[in-house]
């Protein structure tokens, strides 16, 4: 069985998700253990209530970014994970970390790529307007948000949305595409080479993979 390591700093929703995904034989593979930069993150207390070690790293016990980052790898690669995933995980990760978990870690972000990058998403899709919005998932590169995109989900937005209703509606589609994609990935059909994502051998698109 692959083995999955997740990472959060709040509500752990895309991390349940990925863990019912195992327990319905969506994704077949186990969520080894969660880490958390945050000791209070509801996603761990999720972990611990599925038997699933969760642990917590307080940064202020670290002399920097890279101390920081270190630990968390040391401790990460006692479970020796097939994929790392970030699920709301909200601190930068130094260039060492992502380099060693290069090709084999993920992250869902709540916009479509490669627009908003960064924080507050759903509030710079409301003030400019935006018809649609949505989420991505990718693979970790040292630039912010800048992996290759591997899947997307499209949202309508709504007159009248608040910044919650969009984000409620965007999590709902998350829930579904990062299960999937962790699947593609543990069965070997996606890869990243060359700084792109590629699936079952074909190079996918900079919007990831056409989906319906
Ligand atoms: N690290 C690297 N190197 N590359 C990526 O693509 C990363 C990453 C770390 C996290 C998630 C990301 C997102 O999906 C992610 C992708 C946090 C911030 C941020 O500014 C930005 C993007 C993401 C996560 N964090 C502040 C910091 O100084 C802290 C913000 C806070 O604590 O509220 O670390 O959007
Ligand atoms: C998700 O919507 C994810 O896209 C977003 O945070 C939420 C976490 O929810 N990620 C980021 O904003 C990363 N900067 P969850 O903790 O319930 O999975």
């Amino acid at each position: 069985m692959k083995r999955i390591v997740v990472l959060v700093s709040g509500n752990g929703s895309n991390l349940q998700a990925m863990m019912e995904a195992c327990k319905q034989g969506r994704l077949h593979a186990t969520v080894a253990a969660v880490f958390s930069n945050r000791a209070d993150a509801y996603g761990l207390a999720r972990a611990r209530d599925a038997g699933i070690p969760a642990h917590a790293l307080d940064a202020r016990d670290f002399a920097g970014r890279e101390a920081f980052d270190a630990a968390l790898a040391d401790s990460i690669d006692a479970y020796a994970p097939d994929l790392v995933v970030l699920a709301g995980y909200m601190r930068i990760l130094s260039a060492g970390f992502v380099r060693h978990y290069a090709g084999r870690m993920l992250n869902i972000h709540p916009s479509l790529l490669p627009k908003y990058p960064g924080l507050h998403t759903h509030r710079q899709a409301l003030a400019n307007g935006d018809a649609d919005h949505g989420a991505s998932v990718h693979f970790v590169t040292e630039e912010l948000d800048g992996g290759p995109v591997i899947l997307q989900a499209k949202v309508p937005v709504f007159d009248g949305d608040s910044e919650e209703d969009l984000q409620a509606r965007v999590q709902v589609q998350e829930h579904q595409i990062y299960p999937l994609v962790a699947e593609w990935f543990v069965s070997g059909r996606l890869v990243m080479r060359d700084d792109a994502a590629w699936l079952d051998g074909e190079r996918l698109p900079a919007v990831g993979h056409a989906a319906e």
